[in-house]
């Protein structure tokens, strides 16, 4: 018998302002024929902190004791403030991003990512490079500058199942973790 999988990551939603302000974004690149695509929906739109895979369910244990002990060494929140938008060619997606990476959020990348390896899941050797999807298979002739920075506090970070269906990526919440303010 095969054990079920998961596919599962860490991942930081904005808040509800500042998703339907980036959700607003997304419209916009189509709507006025800055790029053709698929449009992240409002529900979806997130900043992943590490992509973990296909785990066996049995493994779900192991990860949240890692992201348990991770909370308990006391985290700090940051604000995130979303300044540039851009095309990444080669995956052909359009994503939202920051002008500087708050050290908040390097310190939590990097220390999940270093908690992780150790506790025996393999990850991929990628630099971090934070993004928000807001478009997939997108065309783009060009870009918008944005009119002004969409910011928002971050105050938890979570473990998110992905599953694909027929109506696209169904993500959901299956652990948080506060920031400490
Ligand atoms: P993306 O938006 O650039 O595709 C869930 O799939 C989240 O994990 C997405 O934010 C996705 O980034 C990210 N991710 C990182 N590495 C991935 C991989 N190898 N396969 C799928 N998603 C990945």
């Amino acid at each position: 018998i095969r054990e079920e999988t998961l596919r599962v990551f860490f991942a930081i939603w904005p808040g509800d302002v500042a998703r339907v302000q980036l959700s607003g974004l997304a419209e916009q690149l189509r709507g006025k024929s800055f790029c053709s695509g698929r449009k992240t929906k409002t529900e979806n739109i997130h900043l992943t902190l590490v992509f973990v895979g296909e785990v066996g369910a049995s493994k779900l244990d192991a990860l949240y004791r890692v992201a348990d002990e991770i909370k308990d060494s006391g985290m700090s929140a940051f604000d995130f403030v979303v300044e540039k938008i851009r095309y990444w060619k080669r995956n052909r997606i359009v994503y939202a991003t920051t002008g500087g990476i708050p050290p908040e959020l390097t310190g939590l990348v990097s220390t999940l990512e270093c908690a992780l390896s150790t506790a025996g899941f393999v990850l991929e050797q990628r630099t971090y490079k934070p993004h928000i999807t807001l478009m997939r298979d997108a065309l783009c002739q060009t870009l918008p500058e944005l009119a002004e920075p969409i910011a928002w506090q971050v105050r938890e970070w979570m473990l998110v199942k992905s599953e694909q269906t027929s109506g696209g990526s169904v993500y959901t919440p299956i652990g948080r973790w506060p920031l400490g303010i």
